[in-house]
């Protein structure tokens, strides 16, 4: 007779990269799960509930699916071929102990590399364990940015010395004007809160403008007002808005006097001339050429009195919200454009108010966050992320002006020459739960070159739960569990208040690990084993980690109580305003940089190399691959990506049913798509030097003219000439690291677009 159990509900949350952390219900029956339900207003108990997406209402059909890699495998063929054959865990574990100290033995510690992964982004993931065991081993290269944020980070640290710049989401109900700046988070989650207070927002009668080349997700869902700008001349729009505002009386002069450096010529830092201010280049005084609107109107395609009228209202607003997303800095010149909305903050005097934003990185921790304890890397060096290949390619050349750095903890690198630089080239990657090997870093067929020359990186280490485009690439390739095969504990972005538990749902499929667990036996194989793991378990580890959180969240449950409910909401949440004391007593509370100003100029750029290659003020200056590059002559679309509310990343790209959400194609004008012959769901080839794609087009008024857009995150799929057919922009985008932050230019490419079975037939 069939036994049918009972169903079990089995609480969890989601642990990938996007911005939430959502609660999932796992109905559980028999070891299967039948279904999966989220958190309700019920069950969230006054507090905002964390309610699923699509994706998270599917992840059981993402991650469970045939696809899943089953057992350790080896490299059968080239890098990238794909081609494995399957061996034990004994042999995979052995292959990397040894490797491993080979290759520290061979090069030195400093040439082993942890790479860039978020697919686990909870406590317990796979790259920090290994970055655990590499500093007992002597060290590793580390590196540091993200590929999210490099730009508007490295940005707001410049002019305010601190990301947390952002006031507490309820505040914005007490804004009168909120301009969203290249930000989506209608599509693009950032936590649960954002859109719930910009949907009261929008009741409460705030206006709600949002600046973007595509009329987004967030526009339809908040019937906002659409200001469709070019891609990448965002900062020649934010001069513009700046010159109207002084030119209308509407500049706060008061508190640019009292808390900023370098707006004009009488606030400057000691020793620089007057005529270096922002001021003196929005009047145009060296160049003659006065940062008009009509100016702005020919580099951003925005109409000058568009420009004009934004300028006044937000000028007027006073408190206003200019609230900047992560897209318009991921692009060749990011970090302009994120300067240029904190000047804009500054100059309208929207800095520490209720109401206002001082934009940025605009963190707001109200809580702590557990985190896994890090040894001292001895090596003690670091590379901006994105220069990974760079690194694989030149590493023992690359200098400060690469954007090295050391922590100051090790004693590593070769610090006896200046300046300071790498003292070897990357020559082991260990690739846990990420896809920026290849899917998500730039330039698929560059970096691929460079990943198929085993004699530059020797050793490769992936471990993932499908074949993607980066475990292809993998000398070992190891099968990981998913969210539902082991426990652990996961935190939110910046603004959520609580605390997750992913309980086990399912028992491991096939021969699945979770990292913790090889690397223990690496660690064991390389003499570490009792350092690595302290003699903990993985759960144990993270009832350690929790307690001693506990020691200082003291609101926080005891441990049993918290897994239970698979999640734990803090009650004491207080209201935060960014740099209220600040703004009040800037005397008694000084900016944290270090003139104790808000830095609109940065003495820090000026007196430095950077200052050849970086101004010294928030100006705009023209990309490379940008609309008034010569190359759009012979490439004259502008190409953006954008994040899908499909994927997360490259992640749920091979589940079906969320492909209905929104199908991979290309974005096109009509106009453009006119000239091209193109009709909506038409092949097209798209292509630059760096490579080819053919993929559908999707005809829409969505997308300024000149500009298409491609969701980032699609499989690459080459077909045999190397032309990729699922859609993965990184065929088309650059390794063209920013000025200042070196971080990633993915939305700033030029491309052409023609009818691909018109080419088809021409071949
Ligand atoms: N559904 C979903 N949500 C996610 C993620 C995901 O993969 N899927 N990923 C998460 C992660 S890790 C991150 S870092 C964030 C990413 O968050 P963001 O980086 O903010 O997201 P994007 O979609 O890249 O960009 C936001 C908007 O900027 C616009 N944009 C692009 N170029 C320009 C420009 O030059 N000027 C202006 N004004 N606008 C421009 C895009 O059209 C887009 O609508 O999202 C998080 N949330
Ligand atoms: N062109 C372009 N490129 C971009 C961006 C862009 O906007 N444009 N955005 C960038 C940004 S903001 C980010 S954050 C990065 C993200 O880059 P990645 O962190 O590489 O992002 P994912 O695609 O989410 O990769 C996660 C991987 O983990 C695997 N995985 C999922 N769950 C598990 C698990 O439980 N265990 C294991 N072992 N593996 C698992 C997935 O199969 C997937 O291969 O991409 C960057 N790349
Ligand atoms: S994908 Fe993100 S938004 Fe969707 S359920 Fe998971 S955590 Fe929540
Ligand atoms: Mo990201």
């Amino acid at each position: 007779m069939d036994c049918q159990e009972e169903v079990k509900i089995i609480r969890t949350t989601g642990r990938n990269n996007c911005g939430g952390r959502c609660v999932i219900l796992a109905h559980v029956r028999n070891g299967k799960i039948e279904k999966l339900t989220t958190d309700t207003w019920a069950e969230a108990g006054g507090s905002i509930p964390l309610t699923a997406c699509a994706r998270g209402l599917n992840y059981h059909k993402t991650f469970l699916g045939e696809d899943r890699l089953r057992w350790p495998m080896k490299r059968a063929g080239e890098r990238g071929q794909g081609k494995f054959q399957r061996i034990t865990w004994e042999e995979a574990v052995d292959t990397i102990a040894s490797e491993w100290t080979r290759i520290r033995d061979a090069y030195g510690p400093g040439s082993r590399f942890v790479n860039y992964a978020t697919g686990v982004s909870a406590l317990m993931r796979g790259n920090s364990l290994a970055k655990r065991l590499l500093s007992l081993d002597g060290g590793f290269l580390d590196y540091y940015n993200s590929y999210s944020t490099a730009c508007i980070r490295q940005a707001t640290q410049l002019m305010y010395g601190t990301c947390e710049t952002g006031n507490s989401l309820e505040d914005w109900l007490n804004a009168n004007l909120i301009i969203l700046w290249g930000h989506n988070p209608a599509e693009t989650k950032f936590d649960c809160g954002t859109m719930y207070y910009l949907k009261k927002a929008k009741e409460k009668g705030i206006p709600i403008v949002v600046v973007d080349p595509r009329k987004n997700d967030t526009v339809l869902q908040l019937e906002a007002e659409w200001i469709p700008i070019r891609p990448a001349s965002d900062s020649a729009m934010m001069d513009a808005m700046a010159y109207v505002i002084v030119k209308e009386g509407l500049w706060d002069k008061a508190f640019t006097d009292r808390c900023c450096l370098g707006f004009d010529r009488e606030h400057m830092p000691e020793g620089i001339d007057g005529s270096e201010c922002y001021l003196s280049y929005l009047l145009g005084e060296k160049d003659q050429i006065p940062k008009t609107p009509q100016w702005a109107e020919r580099i951003t395609g925005v109409s000058a009195e568009q420009i004009c009228r934004l300028a006044v209202q937000y000028g007027r607003a006073k408190p206003g919200a200019l609230i900047q997303g992560y897209g318009p800095q991921r692009h060749a010149c990011g970090e302009q454009i994120a300067r240029g909305g904190i000047m804009l903050a500054c100059l309208t005097g929207n800095v520490g108010l209720s109401g206002g934003w001082a934009s940025g990185a605009a963190d707001c921790n109200r809580h702590q966050n557990p985190s896994f304890p890090q040894p001292v890397n001895p090596y003690g060096m670091k590379i901006p992320v994105f220069l990974w290949t760079e690194a694989v390619v030149r590493g023992h050349e690359m200098t400060e002006l690469d954007g090295v750095r050391a922590d100051g903890s090790g004693s590593g690198g070769d610090r006896e020459n200046r300046p300071l630089c790498l003292a070897s080239d990357i020559k082991m990657i260990l690739n846990l739960a990420g896809n920026c090997l290849i899917n998500q870093h730039s330039h698929i067929n560059r970096t691929s070159q460079i990943l198929k020359d085993t004699s530059k990186c020797e050793f490769i280490v992936c471990s993932d739960i499908f074949m993607t485009a980066s475990a292809k690439y993998a000398d070992i390739l190891l099968p990981g569990v998913s969210m539902f095969e082991c426990e652990n504990i996961t935190m939110p972005w910046q603004y959520g208040d609580f605390l997750g538990f992913g309980n086990q749902v399912i028992q491991p499929l096939y021969e699945c690990r979770f990292e913790y667990d090889w690397l223990c036996e690496v660690a064991e194989k390389i003499g570490l084993g009792r350092e690595f793991s302290q003699g903990r378990t993985k759960e144990q580890w993270l009832e350690f980690i929790y307690n001693e959180l506990r020691t200082r969240e003291r609101e926080l449950p005891e441990y049993g109580e918290f897994k239970e409910a698979g999640i734990y909401r803090y009650k004491n949440n207080p209201a935060v305003i960014a740099f209220e004391k600040e703004r009040s007593d800037p005397d008694r509370y000084p900016f944290p940089t270090k003139s104790g100003k808000i830095e609109i100029f940065s003495e820090k750029v000026y007196r430095t190399q950077y200052r050849d290659f970086f101004p010294a003020i928030p100006r705009y200056v023209e990309p490379p691959e940008g609309a008034g590059d010569g190359l759009a002559e012979k490439y004259p679309l502008q190409l953006i990506g954008w994040h899908t509310k499909r994927r997360c990343h490259s992640i749920h790209d091979n589940n079906r049913a969320m492909e209905k959400l929104d199908p991979q194609m290309l974005w096109m004008h009509p106009k453009d798509a006119g000239e091209r012959g193109l009709k909506d769901g038409d092949r097209a080839l798209v292509w630059n030097d760096r490579g080819r794609m053919k993929i559908p087009v999707k005809v829409t008024d969505r997308i300024m003219a000149g500009v298409t857009a491609l969701s980032q995150g699609a499989w690459y799929r080459p077909d045999k000439d190397g032309t990729d057919t699922g859609g993965s922009i990184n065929v088309l985008t650059s390794l063209r690291p920013t000025p200042y932050a070196r971080g990633n230019p993915q939305h700033t490419n030029l491309v052409q677009v023609e009818k691909a079975d018109e080419l088809d037939k021409d071949l």
